[in-house]
């Protein structure tokens, strides 16, 4: 099934043509609308009428998570806020959250795009749908509730905290198809087979995104909850979920070429790279209004494939994630840097700056455990105050964070202390090949 065949199955002159189009308009309209660009594209001597076409793109300057950060909230937004009217943000470093702003027009177009992966998933109309992303600030649950109005099936808002119900709706409503994180979908397999509920479920697919995951973890979801699992891709920056989704072949993402315009790049020496080499997804958005970006650097790693698609659709596939260029984690599908977990223990008296994140899934739920050593002078054998002590560490961590993490105090010298490039984390997960 394909929701919109004129735009996913276009020619590859088609897209290319369409993509030459968008890209110099929507330079003309940050270059005229947005300072910020303006002055970048100046520095480097570059006018709006430089840029015909894709084959100019490497011409423009790069935009990073520095640059939000400094044009934080609103400064690279392309029109008025008068016409935004969303904003969405998931976390930055110790920075400012990442940002995205919406116009009306830019909701309506996520919609499709996310319409577009749930058709790919063999989801429409008299679909019963859970969203089991979180709704608020992060992407993942409005995204995907949003997408799945537009396609007209029925969505049940679920947001994440409360498997039990999520279960019984899943049963009493008779829902066929769920969208969360991958790693929550093996939990909730795993309480469905506990409670025996295994033949009162009619999941015929799963919509799993906003963190890596393996084929094992496909296998598995696919055997235990005898479904079809698909995996989505997004970015708050860029839209959030619905950027790019695998078919039925499973042989990469469909990036939706006609609003994101994909490249990869050496990360070191920032030179386009091609087809089927690995380095960092570059993208730049082509048809957003409320804050476009240009060559945004994703700091994920991956390569892309152009052939046609045995599923008929012609865009571009973006193929497994390799991992990062940056120590950002993605724990419970909540995006966590070290950097953030430092910047709160330096506010808590009596802990040092030597501390260490492990990070596991045990029952295919994410953990996080935060070692942290105490330092000497607030030391003591006195169990209420060390009490004391990972009470507020927990609290400063969840208010930094928001996940409860385990805290585990431990006595001065007690952690490794490196000479060299320290490391504080430990991810047993294994989610990267
Ligand atoms: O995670 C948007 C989203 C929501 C995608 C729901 C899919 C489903 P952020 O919180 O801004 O947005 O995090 C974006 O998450 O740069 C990747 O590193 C990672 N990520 C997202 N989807 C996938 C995926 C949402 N399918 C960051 N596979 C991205 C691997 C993913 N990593």
């Amino acid at each position: 099934m394909i929701w919109n065949e004129a735009k996913e199955c276009m020619s590859r002159d088609e897209i290319r043509n369409l993509q030459d189009s968008r890209l110099s308009k929507v330079v003309n309209r940050v270059y005229h609308n947005v300072p910020y660009y303006r002055k970048k594209m100046q520095e480097v001597g570059l006018e709006p009428g430089d840029i015909r076409g894709v084959e100019d793109l490497s011409k423009l300057p790069f935009t990073t998570y520095e640059d939000l950060n400094a044009a934080y909230p609103f400064g690279l937004a392309a029109v008025p806020t008068s016409e935004l009217v969303r904003v969405h943000a998931s976390s930055g470093t110790t920075g400012k959250p990442k940002i995205g702003v919406y116009t009306r027009r830019d909701i309506d177009i996520w919609a499709e795009c996310v319409a577009r992966c749930l058709t790919m998933a063999g989801i429409s109309r008299g679909d019963v749908i859970q969203i089991g992303y979180g709704y608020g600030l992060f992407t993942g649950g409005l995204g995907a509730h949003y997408g799945a109005e537009y396609l007209g099936a029925l969505v049940i808002p679920m947001s994440t905290g409360n498997t039990k119900k999520l279960i019984d709706m899943m049963i009493d409503c008779k829902v066929t198809a769920i969208a969360c994180t991958p790693s929550y979908l093996l939990h909730v397999a795993e309480d469905i087979e506990k409670a025996g509920l295994l033949d009162q479920i009619h999941l015929k697919a799963a919509i799993c995104g906003a963190e890596p995951w393996t084929d094992e973890m496909r296998d598995q979801m696919e055997k235990r909850l005898r479904l079809k699992a698909y995996d989505i891709y997004g970015l708050t920056e860029m839209m959030g979920p619905g950027v790019a989704n695998d078919c039925e072949y499973h042989k990469g993402l469909h990036i939706w070429e006609d609003h994101f315009l994909p490249e990869i790049i050496d990360p070191g020496t920032m030179k386009q790279l091609p087809e089927g080499e690995d380095g960092e997804l570059v993208i730049t958005n082509l048809t957003k209004e409320g804050m476009p970006l240009i060559r945004y650097r994703t700091k994920d790693l991956t390569s892309l494939q152009y052939g046609k698609c045995e599923c008929g659709r012609t865009m571009a596939r973006i193929q497994r994630f390799r991992g990062r260029t940056d120590d950002m984690l993605i724990i419970r599908g909540v995006n966590v840097f070290p950097s953030q977990v430092e910047a709160a223990l330096l506010t808590v008296d009596g802990t040092t700056p030597h501390y260490m994140m492990v990070v596991d899934r045990v029952d295919n739920k994410d953990t996080l455990e935060v070692q942290v050593e105490v330092a000497e002078n607030s030391f003591t054998d006195e169990v209420s105050s060390l009490e004391k002590l990972s009470k507020e560490v927990h609290e400063k961590l969840h208010q930094a964070i928001g996940l409860n993490a385990k805290v585990r105090l431990v006595e001065p010298g007690g952690l490794e202390h490196f000479d060299g490039k320290s490391k504080h984390v430990t991810d047993k997960r294994k989610l990267y090949t």
